[in-house]
């Protein structure tokens, strides 16, 4: 058992405290709205006035409030920097990797352990085993406290000291995550313009997927590799890329449907075809995604 302060008690928050509480944990809550720390109380947490008072007597206090200037306002209060001293503080509040090492810096000058945490699951998945939170910052406290996050999400880690790992592997996963949304709305546009039941793309798409997913390996491991010259295993050069992509064109501008998305798209294959690599693989428009 734990003693843990959190602060935050919105949806995430809620079923973060609910989950330490139930885990046997002591945790005492404050929340900016009262009402929200005090429902907590239901579920064995102790509500606390004050931020201060949820981190005096803890070992670990917990953020998850709703962005970083929320949580800096409370985080930098003397009152709470001070209450944080010699503990180990565990931001679970999004943020960017500069942030988390501002963070990591301002903790350090402070006497505070810190550890900076990214949820991957919404908090109808806290506390399940296949939950994935990632944490980075100070191995040695994380190792020390390793039960309290696999309380949290079974398949919590540790990524490394680098303060900023966490959020730089939640933006690109996430990054991962809406290429997949936004191409779900391009492709949904297209068969609402055409008339054709979504039921039957999407059981198009479950029989195409084992073909989307050797082409995400394959672009994935050739761009790790930095293997984007055409070869003899190339799947498809830009250029036969770029044909079919232009019969998506086609049918956003005779249907009417917003290019916004394939413009991103055709931006990349316009600048990978100017520059010579039409004959090269699909992995060659990596070189176009880096600005500097
Ligand atoms: N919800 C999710 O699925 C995602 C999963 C990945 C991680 N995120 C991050 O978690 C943070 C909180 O998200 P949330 O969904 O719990 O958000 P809300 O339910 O809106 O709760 C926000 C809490 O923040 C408090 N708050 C907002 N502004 C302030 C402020 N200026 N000063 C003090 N507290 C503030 C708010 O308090 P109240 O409105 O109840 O008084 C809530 O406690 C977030 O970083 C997600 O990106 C969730």
């Amino acid at each position: 058992m734990t003693t843990i302060g959190f602060l935050g008690a919105g949806r995430m928050g809620t079923a973060l405290v609910r989950t330490l509480a139930k885990n046997g944990h002591e945790v005492h809550v404050w929340n900016r709205t009262a009402e929200k720390a005090q429902a907590l109380g239901a579920f064995g947490a102790r509500p606390e006035p004050a931020p201060e008072r949820a981190a005096a007597g803890a070992e670990i206090v917990f953020v998850n409030l709703l962005d970083y200037p929320a949580s800096d306002a409370q985080l930098r209060k003397p009152d709470v920097t001070e209450a944080l001293k010699g503990k180990l503080l565990v931001q679970l509040t999004s943020g960017s990797p500069k942030t988390a090492r501002d963070t990591g810096a301002w903790a350090a000058e402070h006497g505070i352990a810190y550890l900076d945490g990214a949820i991957m699951a919404t908090p109808n998945f806290i506390g399940e085993p296949e939950t994935l939170i990632l944490y980075s910052g100070s191995g040695v406290h994380y190792r020390q406290h390793e039960r309290v996050f696999a309380g949290l999400g079974g398949k919590s880690a540790f990524v490394s000291e680098d303060f900023g790992a966490a959020s730089a592997l939640d933006s690109a996963l996430l990054g991962q995550m809406w290429g997949t949304l936004f191409g779900t709305l391009q492709a949904l546009a297209i068969t609402k313009a055409e008339n054709i039941d979504p039921e039957i793309y999407a059981n198009y798409l479950k029989l195409s997927q084992p073909v989307i997913d050797g082409a995400e390996r394959d672009l994935t491991q050739r761009v790790l590799d930095g293997r984007d010259r055409g070869d003899e295993e190339t799947l498809a050069t830009i250029a036969v890329h770029n044909v079919a992509f232009q019969h998506l064109v086609e049918i956003n501008t005779e249907r009417g449907i917003n290019p916004v998305i394939a413009n991103a798209f055709g931006s990349l294959f316009e600048a990978a075809i100017r520059a010579g690599h039409a004959e090269d693989d699909f992995a060659a428009l990596a070189r176009f995604m880096e600005t500097k």
